[in-house]
């Protein structure tokens, strides 16, 4: 047997109310978190940021490798530089690459090539999926852990009151030149995060979600 150090669970958290209640008040929070396309330049304190990133970087990930990086742009230069890379790539998606079910898919959600909120938020997180360790070493459930974290930052965004969206320019390549990320970072998602436009506006679309008999099975 290898030697390990074993430790009392430290800092167990316990809800301050039963765990009903608790969690009755966290899907409350949860549920009404929706993908925003109309952000207000209004500023966001890097402080925040960190937080956000804090709570991403508490997820499980295989072996505890926390192949992560969270590269978090307020640049208004890199930010106008990253708009133009993905309206370029979406505009070669909504022409040529999409096919006509994955269209008609999106049209509900109003969407197409521009993307005026890459240079309107505040904050642009991009998520890079890290293929090695920074010492070369291997990762593992890199997808798994990569998302397990992109999910724990959305909730807390969402419990500071934030928008984010998830944001995926495909191909995404372009993101990892234009930061000058090494080789073994690979972008996973691009979360614009800050507060919604006055009078934003989302898809009524996007306020459906299925029943729960629908998505649970109990055996
Ligand atoms: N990346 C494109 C298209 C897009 C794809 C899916 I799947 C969405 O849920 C939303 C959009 C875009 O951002 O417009």
């Amino acid at each position: 047997m290898v030697d390990v150090e074993f430790v009392p669970y430290p800092d167990r958290y316990l809800p301050p109310v039963p765990p009903e209640r608790a969690l009755a008040t966290l899907h409350d929070a949860l549920r009404r978190r929706r993908s925003v396309r109309e952000f207000s330049d209004r500023p966001v304190p890097r402080a925040w940021i960190e937080w956000l990133v804090r709570c991403a970087h508490t997820a499980p990930s295989g072996a505890n490798k926390q192949p992560w990086r969270f590269v978090c742009v307020q640049d208004p230069v890199v930010k106008a530089r990253i708009r133009a890379g993905a309206e370029q790539e979406e505009r070669e998606f909504y022409a040529r690459r999409a096919n006509d079910e994955w269209l008609s898919d999106l049209a509900p959600l109003g969407t197409d090539e521009h993307k005026e909120f890459l240079t309107v938020a505040p904050w642009l997180v991009v998520v890079f999926q890290l293929t090695k360790t920074d010492e070369g070493g291997q990762v593992y459930y890199l997808k798994e852990s990569v998302g397990l974290a992109c999910g724990m930052f959305l909730a807390a965004a969402q419990l500071a009151g934030l928008a984010t969206l998830t944001h995926t320019p495909s191909p995404m390549a372009f993101l990892g030149d234009l930061l000058g990320r090494p080789a073994h970072e690979r972008p996973f998602l691009l979360i614009p995060v800050g507060h919604p436009a006055d009078g934003c506006r989302v898809p009524r679309k996007a306020l459906e979600r299925r029943p729960l008999d629908e998505v649970m099975v109990v055996v």
